[in-house]
């Protein structure tokens, strides 16, 4: 089955009960049994419910890999993977990546004995330079969040399988429809399915896609011993969403490509960042790993100050401001005090969200409103 059919039809089937084409939301959180252990597969749904189940099947077909886990959020996607490590473990993680992930890293985690080097990934031969005897992790985003860095995958697998370390990458931003890194080695693929996973802004959700069955046992014993899972309303939802996944990608794309044109063509916009443009300084990579470049932006005006952007964000109209990405409606961000405000901002600056940086979640309304749009806000 190809990417477009399996978004459809991947693992899925008609409910048992009735052939039902979409799984009935199983709206419970327990299952009758005829005698003790008598069910029919389903005992309580934080350990598994259909309705999640069938997401979850749908999630592991879309990235190819053979097993998936849906999560409460990706933070608490992100928070499994970390639950697998213990105290004096060490992880290398991109440097350039979202604030949240961040603040769980050094917030949460660092408490716990978890030592975390965050690295500059554009180069992956940098990772190596942090591998240890204690290393047992690589954390990477690509693209970034929000710099639009990319980091080559295959890479970052030689290294991984070279020192027996696990290799996680967060797909958010790309979709499997664009990367699809467990075919290039990864181990782990984490989604905040919050964004084009859903798609449409009305729910927020993680999820975890792994290809080993003892990873995947471990990670399954973490959901339902921590209990972060999704309820089956939103699992509906994402399951909803995943099946316009190719369509909607296709013109986010189009029209993240028309956006990144028009606003690197315009006198008072000054740095643009979007992999797409041949001048990206991993361009060859992303042209290797992904199929298209994705509808995510970021760019500052030449007046580069907080002020300057916020003049800009303010005077939208088509564009929202607001926090995620991802939906069918266009949103505009300010990193640094919106996603990335949790990230100091020495350490934000080293990595270049300054306070003039504007982040683009381009949607799939008609191209020349957004321009449009666009143009009157910076002019
Ligand atoms: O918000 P949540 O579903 O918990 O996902 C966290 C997360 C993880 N990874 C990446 C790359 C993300 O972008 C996010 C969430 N990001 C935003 C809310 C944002 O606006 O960037």
């Amino acid at each position: 089955m190809k990417f477009n059919t399996k978004t459809i039809h991947g693992k899925q089937h008609p409910d048992k009960a009735y052939g039902s084409v979409m799984p009935p939301i199983y709206q419970t959180s327990t299952y009758a049994q005829s005698t003790p252990g008598g069910h029919q597969g389903y005992e309580y749904s934080r350990s598994s419910n259909p309705t999640r189940h069938a997401l979850e099947q749908s999630l592991a077909s879309i990235e190819n890999g053979g097993y998936g886990l849906a999560f409460g959020s990706g933070l608490a996607a992100i928070d499994a993977v970390m639950k697998l490590l213990k105290p004096g473990d060490e992880v290398i993680s991109t440097n350039d990546l979202y604030g949240g992930t961040y603040r769980l890293f050094t917030k949460i985690f660092e408490g716990f004995g978890i030592k975390f080097h965050f690295v500059g990934m554009s180069n992956a031969e940098n990772i190596e330079h942090f591998v240890n005897k204690n290393t047992k992790l690589i954390w990477v985003e690509t693209p970034t969040n929000p710099m639009m860095s990319i980091i080559d995958i295959k890479k970052c697998v030689v290294i991984a399988q070279k020192y027996k370390v696990l290799l996680a990458v967060d797909n958010t931003f790309a979709t499997p429809y664009l990367q699809q890194p467990l075919n290039l080695g990864a181990d782990i693929v984490m989604h905040s399915a919050t964004k084009y996973i859903g798609g449409h802004s009305d729910l927020v959700m993680g999820a975890l896609i792994v290809k080993d069955k003892e990873l995947a046992k471990r990670l399954y014993f973490i959901q339902n011993a921590s209990g972060a899972i999704c309820g089956p309303q939103d699992s509906f939802l994402a399951l909803r969403g995943i099946k316009t996944l190719h369509v909607r990608m296709q013109r986010h794309c189009e029209n993240g490509k028309a956006v990144a044109h028009f606003l690197r063509s315009h006198s008072k916009v000054d740095k643009v960042y979007w992999p797409g443009f041949k001048d990206h300084p991993n361009y060859d990579i992303a042209k290797e790993q992904m199929t298209d470049f994705g509808g995510m932006i970021s760019f500052s005006t030449k007046e580069d100050s907080l002020q300057g952007a916020v003049s800009v964000v303010n005077k939208l109209r088509i564009f929202t401001l607001a926090e995620s990405l991802g939906g069918v409606e266009s949103l505009a961000g300010h990193p640094a005090t919106m996603t990335h405000a949790s990230i100091p901002k020495k350490e934000r600056e080293k990595i270049g969200v300054k306070d003039s940086l504007i982040r683009l979640s381009v949607g799939i309304e008609d191209q020349e409103d957004l321009i449009n749009d666009l143009r009157q806000a910076i002019d």
